[in-house]
């Protein structure tokens, strides 16, 4: 494989002439192939997944929900974007991107497939050429794995390779226009490597770009999720709180959110989806194990994830209550983390369905994206998830759900008696909910039905 000079690999990349290789096509690798096509890059997508592969050749996209994505497939697909499964094909590549999942293992990060992408990376790039990581690395990371991971297959980082990582942060359901908009952190091992990846970066993003060393950039990273993901437990642990004093949080962070310094997120049946699960524990493990353990970090990652199992025995108890100590139907409204994006990985619904089910209910889940249901019986649509139902709970924040006429509902539901609805995504008013004829339950009110049917909740009129 011929070697390219670094003046060449400049001028290649500003002229968008670079052959670029990207290791993953998944939630970033896809739309980052497109967006380096679009800009006039030559693209291939690899990926090991050959079902993904062959629905790419064909026009089928994983992420059609995303919006934009299947129009730039349509558009650059055998132009100058080549999904394949053939690493053969990518021999002599300029560029190599990695793009790989890093999931969590039960006491540290699994990088299997970030070495194992490495590795190819190593065989397909052209001497004097580029790798950029994008897929999550824990603190340290580039420095104690990757640069000597490179160096041990004999290659001199800074002159037989240039080096850097540029972690995604972009949101799922906004994934194109973030992966434009966002500005963009490149970590890099020397100034070359950082100008040949601001380069290549800049040909798709808008919203500016900073480089920095490879340790800044992955601490960057993993703050980010693990300060999302700490506030987020803040407000759970308002709801909890404001559950036991008999005071509603709805109304509470509306009126809170009104000083200029306070920012409230929503509190919710728990924090789902791959990163806000496990960045915070790639922050703790690496910096317990140097002597600091942050205690606030794992605190918050705890309460986020025992919340699904907290309302799974409110349910349960309220259920109970109501039908005399016996169990019930229970329709789980939504499976995936969050609205409106088909990804069921890691959902706090999981945890809910299974407790629930543990007790003794019948769950029936249905959700609009996908067909998850994560031991319940799967229901088809909406009605037929509810027609038996004793309670009815609304876990993810779709839009559909948004949009439903609760009385239509009500009047769905063939079950003589009471029938309850659990708000675990304070989707609805509590009024409504009530005139329509639930009996309304919710994250962060103490439900009316535990002391007798008359507990007041400040706030209620
Ligand atoms: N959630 C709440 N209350 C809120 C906001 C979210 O309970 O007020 C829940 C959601 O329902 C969901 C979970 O938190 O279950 C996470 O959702 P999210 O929308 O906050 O974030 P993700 O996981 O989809 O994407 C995050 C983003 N990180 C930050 O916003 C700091 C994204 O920018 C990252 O690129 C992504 O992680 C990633 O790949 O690391």
């Amino acid at each position: 494989m011929k070697r390219i000079l670094y003046e060449d690999l400049e001028t290649a990349l500003k002229a968008r002439e670079a052959k670029i290789a990207v290791l993953g096509q998944g939630y970033i690798g896809l739309p980052t192939s497109l967006l380096m096509a679009r800009a006039g890059f030559t693209v291939y997508g690899f990926d090991v997944n050959r079902n993904l592969i062959e629905g790419l050749s064909r026009g089928e996209t994983h992420l059609r929900h995303e919006k934009g994505i299947s129009e730039l497939l349509d558009e650059l697909k055998e132009r100058n974007y080549f999904p394949t499964g053939d690493l053969s094909e990518l021999y002599g590549s300029d560029v190599v991107l990695i793009a790989v999942p890093t999931p969590k293992g039960k006491d540290g990060p699994n990088l299997t497939m970030v070495l194992s992408a490495l590795e190819s990376a190593l065989k397909i790039v052209r001497r004097g050429g580029l790798i950029v990581i994008e897929s999550t690395l824990p603190p340290r990371t580039f420095y104690d794995l990757i640069i000597p991971t490179v160096e041990s297959n004999g290659l001199r980082v800074g002159r037989d390779l240039y080096l850097a990582y540029c972690p995604e942060r972009a949101l799922p359901g906004k994934l194109l226009h973030e992966l434009v908009h966002n500005f963009r952190i490149i970590g890099a091992i020397d100034e070359k490597s950082g100008r040949l990846a601001k380069i290549l970066y800049e040909s798709f993003v808008k919203g500016g770009i900073e480089v920095v060393d490879p340790l800044t950039a992955e601490m960057v990273k993993l703050v980010e999720n693990s300060y999302r993901d700490v506030n987020i437990a803040f407000a759970n642990e308002v709801a909890r709180m404001c559950e036991v004093l008999g005071v509603d949080v709805r109304r509470v962070r509306e009126l809170a959110n009104r000083h200029p310094r306070v920012n409230m997120l929503v509190p919710g049946i728990g924090v789902g989806g791959s990163c806000l699960t496990k960045d915070p524990w790639f922050l703790f493990w690496a910096s317990q194990e140097r002597g600091y353990r942050p205690n606030l970090i794992k605190r918050a990652r705890e309460l986020n994830a025992e919340m699904p199992y907290h309302y799974a025995d409110v349910l349960d108890d309220v259920v109970r209550r109501l039908k005399g100590g016996r169990s019930g139907v229970i329709a789980v409204l939504g499976s995936t983390y969050k609205g409106d994006v088909p990804d069921p990985r890691e959902s706090p619904v999981e945890p809910f369905v299974k407790e629930l089910i543990k007790r003794g209910h019948a769950v029936k889940v249905y959700d609009p994206l996908v067909r998850s249901s994560f031991g319940g019986e799967y229901a088809p649509d909406i009605l037929e998830a509810v027609e038996e139902a004793d309670a009815v709970a609304f876990v993810t924040d779709h839009t559909e759900f948004k949009m439903i006429d609760l009385r239509k509902l009500r009047g769905a539901i063939r079950k003589e008696g009471p029938v309850i609805l659990f708000d675990g995504r304070l989707l609805f008013d509590p009024k409504e909910a009530e005139e329509a004829g639930f009996i309304y339950i919710s994250v962060g009110r103490p439900p009316k039905i535990l002391e007798g049917s008359l507990i007041t909740i400040e706030g209620d009129e």
